[in-house]
Formats: structure tokens, C-alpha cells, sequence
């Protein structure tokens, strides 16, 4: 297992992406679309991990609850596992709370993820992913 990504929720992915890349200095790898999550991302690599900025594209997503709720701020921690299937069988096993029955393949079968509840996290959204092909 390895830290993967931290993902921050923002209101407007175009703004925070300046301060992200022509600001800070950081790389950005890739902007893209995730319908299944009804968000629009980008990635920075900072290091051997990323640093993921979503915005939500429906008010319905979790990012646009979560902004309403909570404000701007990190969102989740990812951690990259070799197996999401084995990994949620394994926790389901011990108890804990995950927001998929099943992993959900998203970008175009690029990941697998799904989600540990915070109220079995101590107060913060774990993703667990599996990557397809790491870009
Ligand atoms: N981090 C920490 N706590 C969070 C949280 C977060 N990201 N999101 C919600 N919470 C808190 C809520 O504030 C609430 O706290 P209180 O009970 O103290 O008020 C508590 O968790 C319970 O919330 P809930 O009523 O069960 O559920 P919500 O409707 O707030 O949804 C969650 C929370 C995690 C179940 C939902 O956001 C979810 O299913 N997330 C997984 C999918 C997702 O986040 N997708 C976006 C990212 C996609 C990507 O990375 O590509």
C-alpha cells in the first residue's frame, strides 16, 4: 500500500488550478471529466504522490455537498492498493464502513475505487484505489 493522492474540493477547478500550477510551481498531469463521480479534476504531481483538485458538476455530488456542508479544504486521502476487490472484501469482513458494495471502475476502466466512511476513519474520507495504468 502507498499514499497515492489527497484530494481537495473547490468551487472553481479553472481558479485553483492557477494557484496550483502558475503559482506554486506544481506539475500539472492531467484535467479530466469523471461522470460517476459528477466531478471535474486535476492532478498534480508532487512527488511520488498527486495532489487531486475536484469540483463538483451537479449539486448532487459529494464534492458539492461537501463544499456546502464543510467549505473548501481535503476532501480525501487515496491509498493505492494492489487488489480494491480483495481490499473491500477484506474490510467489509472487519467492519468497516465503505460507501461501495462493489468498487467502481471509473475513467474509462483507468481506476477501480471506493471509499471508507469517515465514521470508520476517525473524521477522514479514505479512498482506496487500484490503477489500471498509473499516468
Ligand atoms: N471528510 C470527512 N468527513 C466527511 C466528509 C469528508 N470528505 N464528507 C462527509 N463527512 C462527514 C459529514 O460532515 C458528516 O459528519 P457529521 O455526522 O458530524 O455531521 C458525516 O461525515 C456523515 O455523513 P453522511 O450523512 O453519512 O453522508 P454524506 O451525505 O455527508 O456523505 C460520504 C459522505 C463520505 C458518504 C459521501 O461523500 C460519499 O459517498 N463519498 C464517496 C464518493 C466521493 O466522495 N466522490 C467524490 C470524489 C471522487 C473522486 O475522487 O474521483
Amino acid at each position: 500500500m502507498r499514499l497515492d493522492h489527497i484530494g481537495i474540493a473547490v468551487k472553481n477547478l479553472d481558479e485553483a488550478v492557477k494557484f496550483y500550477r502558475d503559482v506554486l510551481g506544481l506539475e500539472l498531469v492531467k484535467l479530466e471529466e469523471v461522470p460517476e463521480e459528477k466531478v471535474r479534476t486535476a492532478m498534480f504531481r508532487a512527488g511520488e504522490v498527486f495532489i487531486e483538485l475536484l469540483q463538483g458538476t451537479d449539486p448532487e455530488s459529494a464534492i458539492s455537498k461537501f463544499i456546502e456542508k464543510r467549505g473548501e479544504g481535503i476532501h480525501h486521502i487515496a491509498i493505492h492498493v494492489d487488489d480494491v476487490d480483495a481490499k473491500t472484501e477484506e474490510l467489509r469482513s472487519k467492519g468497516v464502513a465503505l460507501t461501495y458494495d462493489k468498487p467502481r471502475v471509473v475513467a474509462h476502466g483507468e481506476r477501480k475505487i471506493n471509499f471508507i466512511h469517515p465514521k470508520s476513519a476517525f473524521g477522514v474520507l479514505l479512498e482506496i484505489l487500484t490503477r489500471v495504468e498509473r499516468k
